[in-house]
């Protein structure tokens, strides 16, 4: 007792001492460390978004025109993706882009989710409180059964705790469940410019809106009442009042056309804002399509087609090229005319998956790729790529492919027989000439890059 008692007692001794140096450290003028927190802070305080110049950086910031990193969902390969732990380490890690998909609150807030549907990665569906608002709803052609963001307001949501979306392939996240808040788009963009202060790295964000035709046009709230939200609109207008406006920061991504058609040529001249644009492509093989899947049509256009709308006054010269049906897909979408009618109207870039240009052979057996005695790699490279990505670079597109993960069930073969790495498809994709690619462990896409770099450097 005596001994614990004295033991006690010394290390508090010893954290006072310690607190007295630390304080007398700080207070030390010509302290370099004291300076440079201050030299942050008056920064931070004359320009809320320009950080010291020279604030030192383990990340050199790059420049507009160089081969990003874009963090997709955050660095969801080691964090439950879109929360604010996933994308600071992305941050941290050294990525320039994070990525947040966005849908719409009941009361127009804007928060990243992959999916409006929630119970996929959070614990919507162990809160009593909310069982009632689970239902089925017809998401781009598909039913879809679950919790629906449009039903939930903001402070709904925040009563919701993240969940790692696959927990049979990311094991380790599993430890983070239930510990995250769902991020609102302010939020993350607090986030930014936060770690902006400590970095100096001016990292920019990737937001994608998520189904904008059923927000806008065709969803409807768990009580019937149509959503009526415009995830453009709302995200443009959340940049400019949040005053993220500059134009090397943002890239708006989607898998619908229209919306993108209607920011271009509407929403950011209204506005004064010019964002890049880049059209996602999903599938080119229409392997998945309604009503199982919508990976392989721009569901605008199905839905347009099917309601009779006037696709002329949407599309514009668009609709004369392909001649819009309701079974139109991004099949019709990757050829020579169409990419630079994209790049002459609309968009910056294009988001291909990256498993629809670089080609590739279901395996019969799958192949242990790391020796871990679990066969876990399914698909073999043929060694062709397909021309729309050339053609896409010819349009003067940049290309920013998605998904590179480094789990083994993500990874192929080589055309020879060995197991890809997940730097060595890093390099692959910008050999091929990509300008960047999204990624869910953005230190292996640095590390790609670097080691590219390093190989092609004059
Ligand atoms: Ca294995």
């Amino acid at each position: 007792m005596m001994f614990a008692f004295n033991t006690s007692a010394k290390l508090k001794q010893a954290a006072f001492f310690l607190l007295l140096v630390f304080v007398l450290f700080m207070l030390s003028p010509n302290h370099s460390w004291a300076q440079h927190f201050s030299d942050i802070e008056r920064s931070a305080k004359l320009s809320n978004t320009e950080p010291k110049s020279g604030t030192r950086a383990i990340f050199p910031q790059r420049q507009a025109d160089d081969l990003i990193v874009i963090a997709h969902r955050g660095a969801s390969g080691y964090r439950p993706e879109h929360t604010l732990a996933a994308y600071r380490l992305a941050i941290r890690q050294g990525a320039d882009f994070i990525e947040p998909d966005l849908v719409a609150t009941r009361d127009g807030h804007l928060i990243a989710r992959h999916e409006n549907e929630l119970s996929g990665t959070t614990d919507v569906a162990d809160h009593p409180e909310f069982a009632a608002r689970r239902t089925t709803k017809f998401i781009d052609g598909v039913a879809t059964s679950g919790w629906f963001s449009e039903d939930f307001t903001l402070a709904e949501i925040k009563t919701l705790r993240a969940r790692e979306r696959i927990p049979e392939i990311r094991p380790d996240n599993t430890r983070f469940d239930n510990r995250f808040e769902i991020p609102t788009l302010a939020e993350i963009i607090d986030l930014v410019r936060r770690e902006q202060r400590f970095t100096g790295r001016r990292v920019g964000i990737y937001p994608e809106t998520k189904h904008p035709t059923f927000f806008a046009k065709e969803g409807r709230h768990f009580d019937g009442s149509a959503i009526n939200i415009s995830l453009g609109q709302l995200l443009i207008d959340e940049l400019i009042a949040l005053n993220f406006t500059d134009a090397n920061r943002v890239f708006i991504q989607s898998f619908e056309v229209e919306n993108l058609i209607e920011l271009a040529q509407d929403i950011m001249p209204a506005a004064g804002v010019e964002f890049p644009l880049v059209q996602l492509f999903g599938d080119i093989t229409d392997r998945f399509v309604q009503p199982q899947s919508s990976f392989s049509r721009p569901y605008d256009m199905v839905y347009n087609a099917q309601q009779g709308a006037n696709l002329n006054a949407i599309y514009g010269g668009l609709n004369d090229l392909i001649n819009i049906t309701k079974t139109t897909g991004y099949s019709a979408l990757a050829n020579e005319a169409v990419l630079n009618y994209i790049a002459n109207h609309y968009a910056s870039g294009l988001g291909p998956w990256k498993n629809s240009f670089l080609l590739r052979d279901r395996l019969d057996q799958p192949v242990d790729g790391n020796g871990d005695g679990q066969a876990q790699i399914n698909n073999q490279l043929n060694a062709q790529v397909h021309p729309f990505l050339s053609q896409a670079i010819a349009a003067g597109l940049l290309v920013h492919p998605y998904t590179l993960r480094a789990e083994e069930n993500f990874l192929t073969l080589h055309p020879n027989g060995q197991a890809q790495s997940i730097n060595g498809e890093v390099i692959q994709l910008l050999s091929l000439g990509v300008n960047g690619f999204f990624i869910d462990q953005p230190d292996q896409g640095i590390l790609g890059r670097f080691l590219f770099e390093r190989v092609n450097r004059d």
